[in-house]
């Protein structure tokens, strides 16, 4: 069996990326709640992140939707972030919410249409070269609703060749990652619905184009740890989306509904080469908070990721191996769920203190005071939203 002090230095290899909007209000269509506290500007939400990687040491940078997180000046707003101990990451385009795209973005039929949602990836692409991001991601709201409304082949087609134009603009050292999603808002194609067609497009593309896997974006049974394994193997995992979902694209807390799920993609990006030094693959959260405090909901998704990331690292790869090998159904399985049972709690409460973080996160910041003052100082003003 594999100790906890075994694996506690590739611990520190952990890094998880926060989205800016976990910190704006967001619900369903139903619902928006406001709370108080809410950030009502792109610096405030920047802040809240920071606070997350201040109290976890777990989250050094928060990814940007554009326009959502539209500033005037981009290069301010990453001194403001370096200055709070964070970085700007991910810049995530978005052609979903202009009555233009109603029918398509990147694959519209009209040449004008779709050249406007390219430049939008043009205006993403000079802002991740002021914020010093590495990573575009994209993620198409793109298909149809009724069989016959669209050509289904037409529009793969000049999704390849938007997608081709907008992977030339970008510099050497940045990325694009390819996001995929089953249905909604399309409900009866989508055009990037699974990894097999954005694994089609970005290794069509070139090196520098991944997929970004969404764990929110498949359909319930889907065995998302496999789909893992093979992305790694053919080199083209760029980044994940985590969160949990009981339905649909439900943008729960990563870990909540399924930890076990959870604890076997991790064991498999591990095994993968997907963890550590030298991987390719960007951790990122995509979740809303829509009723339980944004902040603390935040603290706790990444120590879950840590947590089942540590339960994933005590896996005894090498007894395990011999089982497989042996033919030993029972044996290959009890090792994994060893690692899996294992409380590592404690452990990482010490692990933590060890280096001068809270040992209990989330209780640290709420007694703080930081939710208080924010509080006292965000009243007024429009509350962040999706807007
Ligand atoms: C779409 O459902 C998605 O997962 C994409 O990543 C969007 O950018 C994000 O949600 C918006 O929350
Ligand atoms: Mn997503
Ligand atoms: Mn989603």
């Amino acid at each position: 069996m594999t100790t906890f002090s075994e694996i506690a230095p590739r611990l520190e290899d952990q890094a998880i990326e926060v989205p800016s909007w976990a910190y704006g209000n967001s619900g369903t269509r139903f619902k928006v709640f406001g709370s108080p506290g809410t950030p009502r500007t792109v610096e405030e939400k920047v802040a809240d992140a920071a606070t997350v990687h201040r109290f976890t040491g777990l989250a050094p940078l928060v990814s940007l939707h554009i326009p959502w997180d539209l500033v005037d000046d981009f290069g301010a707003l990453r001194r403001y972030a370096e200055d709070l101990g964070i970085g700007l990451g991910t810049i995530n385009s978005n052609t979903f919410q202009d009555d233009d795209y109603k029918l398509g973005a990147l694959t519209h039929t009209d040449p004008r249409i779709r050249q406007k949602a390219i430049d939008h990836h043009f205006a993403c692409i000079d802002v991740m070269h002021e914020t010093g991001s590495r990573d575009l991601k994209i993620w198409l709201a793109e298909g149809t609703n009724y069989p016959g409304q669209g050509d289904i082949r037409g529009r793969q087609d000049r999704l390849a060749e938007s997608l081709r134009t907008i992977y030339e603009r970008l510099g050497e050292e940045q990325r694009l990652v390819l996001e995929y999603k089953f249905f909604e808002p399309a409900f009866y194609h989508t055009d990037v619905p699974d990894w097999g067609t954005s694994y089609a497009h970005v290794a069509a593309l070139g090196e520098r184009a991944l997929v970004c896997l969404d764990t929110g974006h498949h359909a319930p049974g889907t065995n998302i740890e496999f789909i893992v394994a093979q992305l790694l193997r053919l080199g083209k995992l760029g980044s994940f989306d985590f969160n949990s979902r009981f339905y649909a694209d439900d943008d729960l807390i990563v870990g909540a509904a399924d930890p076990y799920q959870l604890f076997r993609i991790l064991f498999e990006v591990i095994r993968g080469g997907g963890y550590g030094p030298g991987s390719q693959v960007a951790f990122m959260l995509d979740q809303c908070h829509n009723i339980e405090a944004k902040i603390p909901g935040q603290i706790r998704s990444v120590l879950n990721v840590q947590e089942m990331t540590a339960r994933a690292l005590l896996v005894d790869a090498e007894a395990l191996r011999s089982a497989q090998e042996a033919g030993d159904v029972l044996a290959a399985n009890e090792i994994f769920m060893d690692a899996f049972y294992t409380d590592v709690r404690a452990d990482l409460a010490a692990w933590r203190e060890s280096r001068g973080l809270p040992a209990r996160p989330v209780q640290a910041y709420l007694g703080s005071g930081y939710q208080q003052q924010i509080e006292a100082d965000r009243a007024g003003g429009t509350q962040a939203g999706w807007n």
